[in-house]
């Protein structure tokens, strides 16, 4: 199908190689017949799993469920050792994917697309990656939603004498031990680096902006006669996960957090601490955790309680308790707040003594306290979903720049597509479904992928979804995601974590199994919502 003239020119160009990229090129390339090819900035596969290799990077998703799920053969060589994945786990099960697959072929790691842009006369895009052009009629974005790091901007950060990193581009082979480390950031990301840094280093200074609740992960060792089990219940676990909200492998709760007696709740509650999972203490105590006030504050004051109850020190436990709503992504950890009883680890509330520079010598707060350090780690998070769409030059129909397009507010229909950019798709795009992930990326390329297959039988050169489809799609979004408390506290899940970006609806919370169906819908009407030309 491609034709090799001065510019390479494929039937598709995949731009990432973690979970969606991967997919995305098998599901072209191996399923479709088309010419693909693939670009990774990173030297390998992985994606997310490729840049943080921080110390104490876990999935939150467990292990049987952190992973594809097309693959039958994949799914029963399988292995993970315990409930959660760490990172060098999750890289080496890429590396065994991409050649079961026979897809490294395809890509060019160590190749940054720096831009797209669609030649309408040709009905083709074209990209820049790694200096080169390239062609394609079809590209699949598959860039990540949370992959463009934040980098806070702190006077005086080029004086300082140590080492500066950040957790998403975490360079192989640091060593901290013996050193006096500072962390900014009590996120996922930070609550996993202070746990497991805390007993290497000399000292450990976490400097946390606003608290937040987090309850235990629930790691442990899985059994051979467990895993066996789960492989066993595969086709019955992933109808569930498919079929469920949050895509977490648990049934979610539907009793009112309120009307069961105060004892029932602190039982409920108790129990899914015991057991562990973010979202299963969110989701899968009560139903209106995440909708109601007076349930939210019910399970915010039991993870208050467990704060009190654990760290011993109560000026650092005053420092650690939140007193917002209950409503950025859940968090787990695997010992955050009993880190904070030993005695080389310390708390500085940043809300109360801010930064005021970072000297040669370490951080100086607005108290004038200097913080000296070796190395200053920032776990502050990510420009997500959008980020690394407005890190690339990207030009639609009539040379619409995505960003203009966009106006600081991503949309799209369905977090794959959006108006005016034929062609080009998306996986976790703006608007795309709040999951366990990987089950919503198997998802979006499968449909992605059999809507490219209906073109190409039809003789379809261009295909985008409708303006009024993309606005009613942000209205459903925008409607769902108000009926949460979500909506009320300032994170990442709505663009509130970068400065100067502007807030927005950035996710469809309707659950993935609501998703699936609309998506079917749309499939098996003949796709009214896109203008196929
Ligand atoms: P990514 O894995 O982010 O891959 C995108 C790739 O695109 C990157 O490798 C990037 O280098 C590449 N790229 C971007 N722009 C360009 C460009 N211009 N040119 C070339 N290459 C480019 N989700 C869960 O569901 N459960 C979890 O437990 C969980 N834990 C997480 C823990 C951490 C520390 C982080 C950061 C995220 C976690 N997530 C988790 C979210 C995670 O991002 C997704 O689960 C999933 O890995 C996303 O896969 P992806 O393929 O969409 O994107
Ligand atoms: P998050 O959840 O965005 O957390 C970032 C943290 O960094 C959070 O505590 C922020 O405080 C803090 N932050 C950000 N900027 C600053 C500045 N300038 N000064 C001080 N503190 C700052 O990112 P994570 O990496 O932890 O997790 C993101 C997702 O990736 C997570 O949900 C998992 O899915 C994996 P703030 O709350 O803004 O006051």
């Amino acid at each position: 199908m491609s034709t090799s003239t001065a510019v390479q020119t494929y039937d598709a160009a995949v731009i990432g190689a973690g979970f969606g990229g991967v997919y995305g090129v098998h599901k072209f390339a191996n399923e479709l017949g088309l010419n693909v090819i693939g670009f990774e900035k990173a030297d390998g596969p992985a994606g997310t799993w490729y840049w943080n290799r921080y110390p104490g990077a876990l999935s939150d998703t467990e292990s049987h469920l952190y992973r594809y799920s097309f693959d039958k053969e994949l799914l029963n060589d399988g292995h993970w050792e315990n409930t959660y994945l760490t990172q060098p786990e999750i890289l080496a099960y890429f590396e065994d994917v991409v050649d079961r697959l026979d897809v490294r072929r395809h890509f060019r790691f160590g190749t940054e697309v720096t831009s797209s842009i669609y030649l309408e006369d040709e009905g083709l895009w074209e990209l820049t990656a790694g200096g080169e052009t390239y062609r394609a009629r079809y590209v699949l974005n598959a860039v990540g939603l949370l992959s463009a790091v934040n980098m806070p901007d702190i006077p005086g950060a080029e004086t300082f004498d140590g080492q500066i990193l950040h957790t998403g581009a975490w360079p192989e082979g640091i060593d901290l031990s013996g050193k006096r480390v500072g962390v900014v950031g009590s996120g996922s990301t930070g609550t996993q680096v202070v746990t497991a840094l805390a007993p290497e280093v000399t000292h450990l200074t976490h400097f946390v902006r606003t608290p937040q609740y987090s309850v235990p992960v629930g790691k442990r060792p899985v059994s051979e006669a467990e895993r066996q089990e789960v492989k066993a219940n595969y086709d019955q676990i992933w109808d569930q996960v498919k079929n469920s909200a949050v895509a977490f492998g648990f049934e979610e709760a539907t009793t009112p957090a309120m009307s069961v007696s105060e004892e029932e709740r602190q039982r409920v509650f108790q129990e899914a601490w015991d057991k562990g999972g973010g979202f299963r203490f969110m989701f899968g105590t009560f139903g209106d955790i995440a909708t109601d006030l007076e349930a939210n504050e019910a399970a915010a004051s039991f993870i208050r309680g467990k704060i009190s109850e654990i760290i011993e020190d109560p000026e650092t436990a005053r420092k650690l308790t939140p007193h917002d709503l209950y409503a950025r992504r859940p968090l787990c950890d695997n010992g955050f707040y009993e880190t904070f009883n030993r005695d080389n680890v310390e708390v500085v509330a940043l809300k109360e003594t801010p930064f005021k520079e970072i000297t040669p010598d370490g951080v100086l707060t607005s108290d004038g306290q200097l913080h000296e350090l070796d190395v200053l780690i920032f776990a502050t998070g990510f420009d997500a979903v959008d980020g690394n769409y407005r890190r690339m030059e990207i030009l639609g129909r009539g040379g619409e720049d995505i960003n203009e397009h966009w106006q600081g507010q991503p949309t799209s229909y369905l977090g794959v597509a959006t108006s005016n950019f034929p062609n080009w798709f998306m996986v976790l795009g703006p608007n795309g479904p709040f999951t366990n992930l990987p089950p919503s990326i198997e998802t979006q390329v499968e449909w992605i992928s059999e809507l490219i297959k209906y073109a190409d039988d039809n003789g379809i050169k261009a295909i985008e979804p409708k303006q009024s489809t993309v606005d009613e799609w942000t209205e459903t979004c925008t409607e769902i995601a108000e009926a949460t408390v979500f909506t009320k506290v300032d994170s990442w899940i709505f663009g509130a974590n970068v400065p100067g970006k502007k807030p927005s609806v950035l996710f469809y919370l309707g659950g993935l199994g609501n998703y699936r169906s609309v998506l079917n819908d749309e499939a098996t009407a003949g796709y009214p919502g896109f203008s196929l030309t």
